[in-house]
């Protein structure tokens, strides 16, 4: 399975995955665009469906026959160490998305973040080298590789400047902390064991399908509604913005071709201020800048994020969805898909909206 020598692609044709948190924003992309290329590829998900993760969102692979047959959806925690061995034990491969991803509800609640970005991460290297040790003594063909999805929220703020891959890690925030410890345990295992294992480290993604606790979703549907869009603080904070397929796709891509042991950044296709993507989400909804609310800031918040995206080049990827493309995209896919969103919206929801935005949205001022 790994051939570094001849450049030769890390996965066999048919090879079997095991996407964990695959019912999630980003996984269920990356489980619907390989399934949909019907190369024989199978995939098996392992999701907790926490809040974040719904089975509608991989709807189209369960009622597509020929897609349904290579598809197994299985409920349960990373975390869960009997239930992950044999899973993994099943697998040429383990991508592993799962995780808490919201910055806010870090603030706001932590713990959950550290048992899946930390131990739910240990139990996966743990199978993985029970695996590869199997490989090893001749019980199976080859080890299963190991791709964990990271975040650019592990380099922390950057004032200038773009990161690279070699960087000092500098969270700032309970989850970028999780994610920056999940990344450190995987380095270990592949200096300490060996094991086969890459890293990325994802922009600010957007696109059909995501939660909208996170902005973009968050201010397209408040917006639909007419509702308030609390923009944190000046709004000046700068992100950099990828479309899901093309983030799915370069997971894809590094999972194929990635070197042993190695983090590869996946940097968007524009840098722009928060008020700027605020602007042009109310241009394409043909709502007033008058919804738009200053209020107290996230504490801690990043200020700036920006990767270099080199190392990825050089590997062969090439991002395809600009950010104008992907933002009508995302804009058309939020405004046709109501009752998805709406449920999203629905039973934790409205508490978690009180405790994050309520105070904030009665001290709130023009913006
Ligand atoms: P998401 O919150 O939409 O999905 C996470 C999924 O993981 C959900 O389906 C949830 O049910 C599942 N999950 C959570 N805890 C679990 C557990 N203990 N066991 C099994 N499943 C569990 O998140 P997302 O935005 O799709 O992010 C996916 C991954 O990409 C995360 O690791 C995140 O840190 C990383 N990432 C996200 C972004 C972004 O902008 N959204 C950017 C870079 C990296
Ligand atoms: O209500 C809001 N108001 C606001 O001004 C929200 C939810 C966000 N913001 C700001 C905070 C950030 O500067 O918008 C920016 C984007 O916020 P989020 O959508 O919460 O994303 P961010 O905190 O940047 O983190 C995202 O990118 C990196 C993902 O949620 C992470 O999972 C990923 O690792």
């Amino acid at each position: 399975m790994t051939d570094h020598a001849t450049g030769a692609p890390h996965l066999r044709p048919g090879a079997h995955l095991l996407v964990t948190g695959g019912a999630g924003f980003i996984g269920s992309a990356f489980v619907r665009d390989m399934l949909a290329r019907r190369d024989g590829t199978r995939i098996t998900v392992l999701d907790k469906l926490t809040y974040a993760g719904s089975e509608s969102n991989l709807a189209a692979v369960a009622t597509d026959p020929e897609q349904a047959d290579r598809y197994r959806f299985v409920r349960g925690d990373i975390g869960d160490a009997e239930l992950v061995g044999p899973l993994v034990a099943a697998a040429d491969a383990v991508v592993n998305f799962a995780a808490e991803s919201h910055v806010d509800r870090s603030i706001l609640d932590p713990e959950a973040f550290l048992r899946t970005g930390v131990i739910g991460v240990h139990v996966l290297l743990e199978a993985v080298r029970r695996e590869a040790g199997r490989a090893a003594a001749g019980e199976r063909e080859t080890a299963p590789r190991y791709l964990q999805v990271s975040t650019d929220e592990v380099y922390g703020t950057v004032p200038d400047g773009h990161s690279v891959e070699t960087d000092g890690l500098a969270p700032r925030s309970p989850y970028a902390a999780a994610k920056a410890a999940g990344e450190l345990l995987v380095r270990s295992y592949c200096i300490t064991y060996g094991t086969d294992a890459v890293v990325t480290r994802g922009a600010n993604t957007y696109g059909p399908f995501q939660h909208p606790e996170k902005l973009i979703p968050l201010f397209i549907t408040n917006a639909i509604d007419d509702e308030p869009l609390p923009l944190y603080g000046d709004g000046m904070q700068r992100r950099d913005w990828l479309f899901v397929a093309d983030h799915a796709g370069a997971i894809e891509h590094v999972l194929r071709h990635g070197v042993a042991g190695e983090v590869y950044n996946i940097p968007g296709e524009l840098e722009v201020p928060n008020r700027e993507v605020v602007g042009r989400l109310l241009d394409a909804l043909g709502k007033p800048w008058s919804l738009v609310r200053t209020v107290e800031d996230r504490p801690g918040h990043d200020r700036r994020y920006a990767m270099d995206g080199s190392k990825l080049t050089a590997l062969g990827w090439r991002n395809r969805i600009s950010f104008d493309d992907g933002i009508a995209a995302t804009v058309d896919w939020f405004r046709s898909n109501e009752a998805w969103w709406r449920s999203a919206k629905s039973g934790d929801w409205d508490a978690y909206y009180a405790r994050q935005y309520g105070t904030r949205l009665a001290t709130s001022t023009e913006a």
